[in-house]
This record gives structure tokens, C-alpha cells and sequence, in this order.
């Protein structure tokens, strides 16, 4: 018998990065397992993938195998097999006769993290950007309301603290992540073998609040008031460092003026949280060193720009800026750090004329209008799950007159309402590399397997399809060697790629990097920039505001929808051993929330506001805010039996920033059914 081990690296949209190994026999992968040389992962993978990368991900008959051509309604999911090149033919014939009536913007792509695998990640985009195609901006699904937020106060969004900082840390507060869920081994080795305290600011009690030495639990949608608490708080034990704020940091007395109207009382009012949490938690953040790690979901919010602005306050005025154990984080852009050019490896350099960029927030919208866009390709992404505004954005898509194009490796419900649907390669199953934006490090992704069937790595497609289409432009047909050995050229670590291969993983440097350790701020001042004329630009306010949205009506319930520990947005959601273990769909409420629309543990409910109305089963959880409702992301509609999941009742609405999404503004009606 002839086994063999390969060392491979998780590709998904995660902060872990975790390193795996591939157990092989007779030429067939037996087991996928974590790799025990990875600092991070450290020989274990999280429960969800090690049970998707087992399950599903290893059964050929759950992949799209071979192109297909839509033979019934849309979103009938009936196709019939084609060869690639009757596929490529037909969507280039079809893309060509678009752009003679039309112009190339008339052809939409979305796209986001299916993979995050540097050239099938990026790569695609070499082949929209020469096209001169429409762009859905993938961040105003996500976080680009923080990003705008990060960017405006300390000129980057992309460059947070190393981790291993937290050595010197006397703190990390944790504000609007759960770890416990979206980052699973930063929750169980990261913050647990810290000696520095753990505040977690969460409406809800998660693992990792409730295993922290301070939850501190603000209605949602609070936390820009909470941060000017904080900072009321901060001032009056002497936290603020004047020679900092003085040096580098532009409206730290504008700021200063406005903290003596929010005090504790004030706080306690606008937030919910109780004055002595709210002393604690600034008594923590200002023993030494603190570390703040702002999550995205923090800035899901219809106000989430001015929160992330307002969190991002308390590092400038304590001085936790530039120094070991200090610092923000938000994202780290770990390629650019190894001087990797994502720009060119995504083609940034190859646009002729410049089509539209639209926001997620208005893709229902603009879809359904059919003098706009005539052509559609999603790829790596999975909008008729993961998008909010359901309704409108699968009527749009049932549009007989949208060419539709879906890349996926599995069939999605965004896949049933195709007309060429082109299968992927999985990540075993092709070479790449692949990065943390957590912690700084660089993997191999290796290839494990021949592709299932006929799929093809994401470059692969839109090389034939670029061919297709008689482009001439070399970049666009660059094959992985060749990008592969430019990264690793780009980068220069000292050694090749089949190095990378058998090391797995490699971090960028021994030890923490230091962040902003010049305090040189890529801001029009060069200065922390608390009040901020490029905000004033766009029409927001100079200064971040404490706001605080006001607690729900009676009656009401916020909802939100956070990462699942057991799915990876809406990956995995097909897994059936994941389906088994997830079991129907539910929504945690408060036993108050519950008593008063008299409903009972494990009842059936209809959420329900003017968006939509989805099904589910009632938890009663203890911890729970009045007032909140919690049901997690990623289930597929086409595998509920409503047909439905959370994003039928969040509405497409656009955040204070970024045009980004507010999903965790939503309010819902519920009502008892049985
Ligand atoms: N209600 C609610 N909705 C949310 C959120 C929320 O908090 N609440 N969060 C939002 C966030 S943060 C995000 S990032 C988005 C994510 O939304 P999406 O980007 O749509 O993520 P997924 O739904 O996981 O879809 C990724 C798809 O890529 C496929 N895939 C995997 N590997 C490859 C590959 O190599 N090639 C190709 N072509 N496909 C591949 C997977 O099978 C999967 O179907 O969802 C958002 N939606
Ligand atoms: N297991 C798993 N891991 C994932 C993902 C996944 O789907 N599953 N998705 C990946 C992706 S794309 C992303 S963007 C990240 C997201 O991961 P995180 O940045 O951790 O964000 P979320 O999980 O969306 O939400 C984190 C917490 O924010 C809280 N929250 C919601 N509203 C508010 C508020 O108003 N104020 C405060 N203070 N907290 C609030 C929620 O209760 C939740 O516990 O995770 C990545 N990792
Ligand atoms: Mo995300």
C-alpha cells in the first residue's frame, strides 16, 4: 500500500489560516487533518472543516462536475452537460454581442471569498478589468464601511497589530468579533494563553465573552456612545497620553471637549451597560499595553462608519500606537506587507475604460433594470444566500433577458438560476498560495488531487475564456508557474516555492512585527486624524459622534446574524453531516422577549418585517438583551424547507460609509405559529 502525507494551507475567507495535512492511500485522499507544525492550528482544524474537507468537499457527486446549460425555468436548477468549449463559445458569443449593443459595463461580475488563494482570488480579475466590465465592490458586503472608517483615522485599514504583539499586552478588548465562531483558534490558544486581560464588547454572551475576564453586553448599535463613555472613563483615571495626542493626533482636544456630557449615567442610558462595566473596562484598557481588535461585524450597522471611528479613538488617546503589546486591528493586508502586488496579480493594471462599481446594496436594484446590465457572472461568491434583499435580488435574477454565468464548486442556489453554470476546482485540487489576515503568514496551497471531473481552477476558466473571446493581452494568459514564481520573487523569502511547499507555511518575520512604530500616518496631516476633512468631503461629520441607536420598540426585536461555528459564510451549509449536527433553523431570544409574545422553548416563529418573513424555531437563551434576536448566517434557502434564510428579511440598506452593508440594523416582528 502506498501512503503519502501532502502539507497544504485553508484558503478560506478566515482569520485562522490554519495548515493542513492530506493523508493519502493507493492515490485517493483518506483523511484531511490540521498540520501539527503550524503555530496557529497546532495539528487540529476546527470542527467545521474538519468536517466539510471530510464530507462534502470529498464527495465528487456533491461538486459540479462539468459545464452546464440551463434547460428549465431559472432557479429550476435544470441543466443539461456541455462541453467547455460549446460553454466558453456561447458565453463569449453571448459577452461580445452584449458589448457591440451595449458596451462592456453592461456585463456584471460579483465576486468575493470563495477561495482566498492569491492567483484564484485574484487572477479573474485580469480578464474583467481588460473587458472593461461592471464591478459589484465585493468589502459592501462585508466590512467597507470599516474600512473607510480605519482609513480616514490612521490613513490604512489594511495594517493592524501582529498577534504576537499580545506578549506585552496588559489588555485586549475584543469589540464586534467573535472569535469563538470566526476565529477558533485565536479563541482557544490566542486569548487563553495571554496573560493580558480579555474585555469582549457583544450584545451577545459568545463563548469568548463569556470565557473573558469583562463582557461588557451594549444594546446593538450602541457602541460609538460606549466608546465615548470609555473614553470619559479613560480621562478620568489619567489614561490619555497628552505628549501622544499632542504629536500625533489631530482633534484630540475637539474630542476631549465633547467626553464630560458622556458620563457613566449617560452611557448606562444611550447603551445599556452599567456604570461599574463601564469603569471596569476602562480600569483594564488603561493598566499598560492594550490591544483592540474591532470585528467586522462591529461596523454591520446603519451608523457602523461613525462606531468604527469612535472604537478607533481609544488607541490615539492613550497613546496604545506604535509600541510592543499596543495597537488596533481591523484587517492585515499580509501579501502587501511581503510586498506581493495584488494590484497586477488582479490585473489593476489592465483597465482600457473603467466600468461601473455598484454596491451590493443595490444589486436587487440595478439588476432588475434591463437597460443597465444584460450580462451576469458570479464567481466565488454565493449572493442568493449570502446577500440581503433576497426577494428582489431573485426576482432580478429570473430575468430570461440577464445572461447569467455562475463559477462555483458546488451547485448553490445562485447556481440554479444560471444559464452556463462552469465548475471550479477545489483547493486540493490545483497550486497556490495563500496568506492570513489575522496573523502574518504566507502558505502553499498544494495540489492533492486531479480535479473532480472537468472543473478547472478559477484562472484556468478565465484564461479560456479570455481565449474565447480572441483577447490578445499576454496578462491575461500568464499560467500558475509563472505567477506563482512572481510572487514568490515579489515576496522573497530566500527560498523557491517547492520550499514553501514542504515547509507549509512560513510567517513573514521571527518576531511580532512592529506596527506604525515611525508614526507616520498615511493621512493628508500625517496625523491620527480624529477630525478629519476628507470626512467633511464626504458629507460626514468632522469629528466621530457619540451616537447610539435607541432601543427597539416593544414589541420588536433586533436582529442579528453573525458568523456560525459551523459554517464559513455559506460553505459547508451542504455538508450533511453539518446539516445533521446545525438541525433546523433557529433564533435565540430573551426569556423576557419570549414571556411577552408568550411563546415557548423550541416553538415555531415567523420573523417578519416589511423585507420579508422567514421560519423558525424559538431557543431561549438567559443571556440574551431584551430586545435582541440572534439566528446565525450562511443556511441555503434551497435546502430549507421554507425556501428562505436570514437574508429574506435583511434589507439591501446601505451603511454611514463605504455603501456598505447594515445587516445587523435590522428590526424584526415575531410571531407565535402552531
Ligand atoms: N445575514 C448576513 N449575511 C451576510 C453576512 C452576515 O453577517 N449576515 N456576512 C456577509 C459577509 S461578512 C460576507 S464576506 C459574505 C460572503 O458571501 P459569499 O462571498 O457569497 O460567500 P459564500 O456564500 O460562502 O460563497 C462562496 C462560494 O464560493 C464557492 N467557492 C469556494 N471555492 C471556490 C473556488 O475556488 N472557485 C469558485 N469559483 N468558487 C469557489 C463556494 O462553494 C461558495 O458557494 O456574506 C455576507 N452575508
Ligand atoms: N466560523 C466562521 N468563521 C468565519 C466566518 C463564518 O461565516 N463562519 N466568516 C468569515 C468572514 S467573511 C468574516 S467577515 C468574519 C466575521 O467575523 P467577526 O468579525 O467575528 O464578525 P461576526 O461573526 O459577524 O460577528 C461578531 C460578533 O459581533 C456581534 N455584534 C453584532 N452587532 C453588534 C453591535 O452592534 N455591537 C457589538 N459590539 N457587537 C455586535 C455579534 O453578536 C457577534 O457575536 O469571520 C470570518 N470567519
Ligand atoms: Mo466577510
Amino acid at each position: 500500500m502506498t501512503t503519502s502525507t501532502i502539507r497544504t494551507n485553508c484558503p478560506r475567507d478566515c482569520y485562522d489560516s490554519c495548515g493542513i495535512l492530506v493523508e493519502r492511500s493507493e492515490g485517493e485522499v483518506v483523511r484531511i487533518l490540521g498540520d501539527p507544525d503550524h503555530p496557529i492550528s497546532r495539528g487540529r482544524l476546527c470542527s467545521k472543516c474538519a468536517i466539510a474537507y471530510n464530507g462534502v468537499w470529498q464527495d465528487a457527486d456533491a461538486r459540479l462536475r462539468y459545464p452546464m446549460r440551463r434547460t428549465g425555468a431559472k432557479g429550476s436548477a435544470q441543466f443539461e452537460r456541455i462541453s467547455w468549449d460549446e460553454a466558453l463559445a456561447e458565453i463569449a458569443s453571448k459577452f461580445a454581442s452584449v458589448v457591440d449593443e451595449a458596451g462592456a459595463q453592461a456585463i456584471l461580475h460579483t465576486h468575493y471569498s470563495g477561495t482566498l488563494s492569491l492567483i484564484a482570488y485574484l487572477f479573474p480579475g485580469r480578464f474583467f478589468h481588460h473587458l472593461g466590465a461592471s464591478e459589484v465592490d465585493p468589502d459592501t458586503i462585508c466590512n467597507a464601511a470599516g474600512h473607510v472608517a480605519w482609513s480616514l483615522l490612521y490613513g490604512n485599514s489594511g495594517m493592524g497589530f501582529d498577534p504576537r504583539t499580545i506578549k506585552d499586552s496588559e489588555c485586549v478588548l475584543v469589540w464586534g468579533a467573535n472569535p469563538s465562531h470566526s476565529a477558533p483558534h485565536a479563541h482557544e490558544h490566542w486569548l487563553t494563553e495571554t496573560t493580558a486581560k480579555v474585555v469582549v464588547v457583544d450584545p451577545v454572551r459568545t463563548e469568548t465573552a463569556a470565557a473573558a475576564d469583562l463582557h461588557v453586553q451594549p444594546r446593538p448599535g450602541t457602541d460609538a456612545a460606549l466608546a465615548f463613555g470609555l473614553l470619559n472613563q479613560l480621562q478620568a483615571l489619567g489614561a490619555f497620553d497628552q505628549a501622544f495626542i499632542e504629536q500625533h493626533v489631530a482633534g484630540g482636544d475637539e474630542v476631549a471637549g465633547m467626553l464630560d456630557a458622556c458620563t457613566p449615567q449617560w452611557t448606562y442610558e444611550k447603551t445599556g451597560v452599567p456604570p461599574d462595566v463601564l469603569r471596569k473596562a476602562a480600569e483594564l484598557y488603561a493598566a499598560g499595553p492594550a490591544l483592540l481588535w474591532c470585528g467586522q461585524a462591529l461596523q454591520r450597522q446603519a451608523t457602523g462608519g461613525n462606531v468604527m471611528r469612535a472604537a478607533g479613538m481609544l488607541p490615539a488617546m492613550t497613546g496604545n500606537i506604535g509600541k510592543p503589546g499596543a495597537g488596533f486591528y481591523y484587517l492585515n493586508y499580509t501579501p502587501a506587507f511581503a510586498g506581493i502586488d495584488m494590484g497586477k496579480l488582479a490585473g489593476a493594471d489592465l483597465i482600457r475604460s473603467r466600468g461601473k462599481t455598484i454596491s451590493h446594496m443595490e444589486l436587487g436594484a440595478r439588476l432588475a433594470d434591463a437597460d443597465e446590465f444584460k450580462a451576469f457572472v458570479v464567481w466565488n461568491s454565493n449572493p442568493l444566500s449570502s446577500a440581503p434583499g433576497q426577494s428582489r435580488l431573485r426576482e432580478a435574477m429570473r430575468r430570461e433577458d440577464l445572461f447569467t454565468v455562475v463559477v462555483d464548486c458546488f451547485a448553490t442556489d445562485t447556481a440554479a438560476f444560471a444559464d452556463i453554470v462552469l465548475p471550479a476546482a477545489s483547493f486540493l485540487e490545483f497550486d497556490d498560495v495563500t496568506f492570513g489576515y489575522f496573523h502574518l503568514l504566507l502558505g502553499a496551497q498544494s495540489k492533492v488531487n486531479e480535479p473532480v471531473g472537468e472543473s478547472l481552477p478559477n484562472q484556468e476558466i478565465f484564461r479560456r475564456l479570455a481565449h474565447a473571446m480572441k483577447f490578445s493581452e499576454p496578462a491575461l494568459f500568464e499560467d500558475d508557474r509563472t505567477l506563482i514564481d512572481e510572487i514568490m520573487q515579489q515576496w522573497g523569502p530566500g527560498f523557491d516555492f517547492p520550499e514553501l511547499k514542504a515547509r507549509g507555511h512560513v510567517l513573514l518575520t521571527d518576531s511580532a512585527m512592529p506596527m506604525y512604530e515611525d508614526f507616520n500616518f498615511d493621512t493628508p496631516s500625517g496625523k491620527i486624524e480624529i477630525a478629519s476633512m476628507q470626512a467633511e468631503e464626504l458629507g460626514l461629520p468632522r469629528v466621530p459622534q457619540p451616537h447610539a441607536d435607541a432601543p427597539v420598540a416593544n414589541g420588536k426585536l433586533r436582529l442579528l446574524t453573525p458568523a456560525s461555528k459551523w459554517r464559513l459564510n455559506d460553505s459547508y451549509a451542504n455538508d450533511p453531516h453539518i446539516i445533521k449536527q446545525t438541525g433546523p433553523a433557529t433564533v435565540s431570544i430573551s426569556r423576557e422577549d419570549a414571556a411577552e409574545a408568550r411563546i415557548v422553548d423550541g416553538q415555531r416563529v415567523r420573523l417578519f418585517n416589511a423585507t420579508g418573513s422567514i421560519e423558525m424555531n424559538v431557543r431561549i437563551d438567559e443571556t440574551l438583551l431584551k430586545g435582541t434576536a440572534v439566528s446565525y448566517k450562511g443556511r441555503w434557502p434551497g435546502l430549507e424547507k421554507s425556501g428562505t434564510n436570514v437574508n429574506f428579511v435583511h434589507a439591501p440598506v446601505k451603511a454611514d460609509m463605504g455603501d456598505s452593508t447594515s445587516v445587523h440594523g435590522t428590526e424584526v416582528s415575531l410571531q407565535a405559529l402552531e
